[in-house]
């Protein structure tokens, strides 16, 4: 495994800073062994079974990762949000054989694990050292990871990516950002999407840099370990740096002084998930120094297109096509050959998943007969830039960099006893990118409170995904076939 071998080359260099302790690449090693030996127990290979795995964002995150796929499985993070159903479903649908948890998050799975008969492990348990034996060798091809993402279906579809996708995913960013081993990044993204895993974790054990782990993002206390000097480099979601511009504006003038001195070392701060508004990355630059780089990408993907390192950073689009990934635009009249036409980002290249976790169907369907990726996302290619114009379903919501699928949250509501009807829409927010709203029909003589029905969503659904904008009508906008007009929805808002 190159992560492996890429780390033994740098056994006394800092990996990882979480909860403020460090642990260099050889404890990295040894810890990330002792799990895959622990799971591997008497078998020589995990043969690619899943290993599903609950812990915060730190060490005991990177060595079970490591260590499950040291011992031949497959990795599938759990978010740490997600209430009991969600994680139901990612544990069933990926067929995982056992799960590990961490301390903080034992109490939540426990109990339905003994229910379902899973097979629990402490995650503290399974990182201490225990009889070692070889480790199997891994070959690029097999499956890596399984990512859950929302998409034009009503549940989260498992996103598989072998080890040589996301070797590749990593190196084209290494390249491209210039990644060095004196590098110092803060992860304050969730651990089970690409943004947080890839760009900014893997990409940085990949060049023996360091990676400090704050769990939970607080606008203040990064500013405050910004101002502590150590870390180099940023990656974000726009959301995060309007919270951060937020706090600036908040602070005296004494303080906005010290707090933009504090970035002044930076060498390269990224933003990515969502588009970038133009007076984010304005205000960003006004108050740092900095032009936000942006680029563009997809959890079936890893990145695929971004401005560039050392030229020009062009505000409102999202750059070039990385190393080696391909990109075409397609549109109804075929491959766009012009400037200026609109079409649908494809994209080929080792970066590009292997399949939808046990859903062929859905995984022809994602292609094209000629083997390119069809993002759903529409752009066009604006003086050498390409720019995001939008994308092709309205089902598709992005708030706070998390993509979400209005579907998803309707199939849900139409649960609630007092719901008759709904619909679920993405109303544009500077700070959110999206907001998630809904107009509710009730059923005849029932009445119920926005927050009750918040609370009750809460039980079944991340927090991320709860509509924020509620409104209550007699029926939904519909067009002549019956089909709710979600455009005209938005409107209502
Ligand atoms: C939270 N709140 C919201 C939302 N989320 N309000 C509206 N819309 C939302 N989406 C409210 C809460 O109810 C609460 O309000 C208050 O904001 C604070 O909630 P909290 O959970 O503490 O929020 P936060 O921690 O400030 O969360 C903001 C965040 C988070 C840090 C930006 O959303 C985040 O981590 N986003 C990153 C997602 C990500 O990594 N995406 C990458 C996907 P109240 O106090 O009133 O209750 S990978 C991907 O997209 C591809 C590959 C790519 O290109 O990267
Ligand atoms: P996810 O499935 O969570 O990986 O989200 C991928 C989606 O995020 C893409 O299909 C785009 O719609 C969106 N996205 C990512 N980066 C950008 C960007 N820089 N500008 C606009 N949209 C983006």
């Amino acid at each position: 495994m190159k992560l492996i071998d890429k780390a033994r080359k740098n056994p006394d260099r800092i990996a990882l800073i979480s909860e403020k302790k460090k642990y260099t690449y050889q404890q990295l090693l040894q810890l990330s062994e002792n799990v895959a030996l622990r799971l591997l127990k008497e078998k020589s290979d995990l043969r690619e079974s899943r290993i599903a795995f609950l812990t915060e964002p730190g060490i005991n995150y990177t060595a079970t990762q490591w260590g499950i796929w040291r011992a031949g499985g497959v990795a599938v993070p759990l978010c740490v949000l997600h209430p009991l159903p969600s994680l139901e479903y990612v544990i069933e649908n990926s067929e995982a054989s056992l799960l590990i948890v961490d301390d903080i998050n034992y109490s939540k799975l426990s109990e339905l694990a003994a229910k379902k008969k899973w097979t629990i492990f402490r995650s503290d348990e399974m990182l201490r050292e225990t009889e070692t034996k070889a480790l199997p060798k891994i070959d690029e091809s097999r499956r890596a990871m399984i990512l859950y993402t929302s998409g034009t279906t009503s549940q989260p579809k498992g996103v598989v990516t072998t080890h040589g996708n996301i070797n590749f995913q990593i190196e084209t960013l290494v390249k491209a950002w210039q990644w060095q081993k004196e590098d110092h990044i803060v992860n304050v993204l969730p651990l089970h999407h690409v943004h947080g895993i890839i760009n900014v974790m893997s990409s940085a054990l990949w060049v023996g840099a360091c990676c400090e782990f704050m769990p939970k993002f607080d606008a203040g206390k990064l500013w405050a370990l910004f101002s502590e000097g150590n870390v180099n480099l940023f990656m974000a979601v726009p959301t995060i740096y309007f919270k951060l511009i937020a706090f600036w504006d908040k602070s005296t003038t004494e303080k906005q002084q010290k707090l933009s001195e504090s970035l002044q070392h930076f060498r390269l701060m990224v933003s990515g998930s969502a588009a970038l508004p133009v007076p984010v990355l304005e205000k960003w630059k006004e108050i740092s120094g900095h032009t936000l780089l942006e680029r563009y990408g997809m959890t079936e993907i890893g990145m695929a297109i971004s401005n560039p390192y050392d030229k020009e950073r062009r505000a409102g689009h999202i750059g070039q096509p990385l190393p080696d990934v391909q990109i075409r635009l397609y549109n109804e009249n075929g491959l766009v050959k012009e400037e200026g036409e609109s079409g649908e980002i494809q994209i080929k290249g080792p970066n590009v998943f292997k399949e939808y976790w046990k859903k062929p169907k859905a995984t022809t369907e994602a292609f094209t007969k000629d083997g390119w990726f069809k993002s759903g996302d529409i752009a066009l290619l604006n003086n050498g830039y390409y720019k995001i114009l939008g994308r092709d379903s309205v089902d598709i919501i992005k708030s706070g960099g998390y993509k979400i699928s209005a579907l998803e949250i309707e199939d849900v509501l139409r649960k609630h006893p007092a719901v008759n009807d709904c619909a679920v829409v993405g109303i544009v927010s500077e700070e959110w990118g999206e907001v998630v709203s809904v107009c509710l029909v009730l059923r005849e003589n029932e009445s119920a409170e926005t927050s009750e029905i918040s609370n009750w969503l809460k039980g079944q659904l991340a927090a991320y995904k709860v509509p924020r904008q509620y409104i209550f009508r007699k029926e939904l906008p519909r067009n002549v076939l019956g089909k709710v007009t979600k455009n005209k929805l938005k409107e209502w808002f």
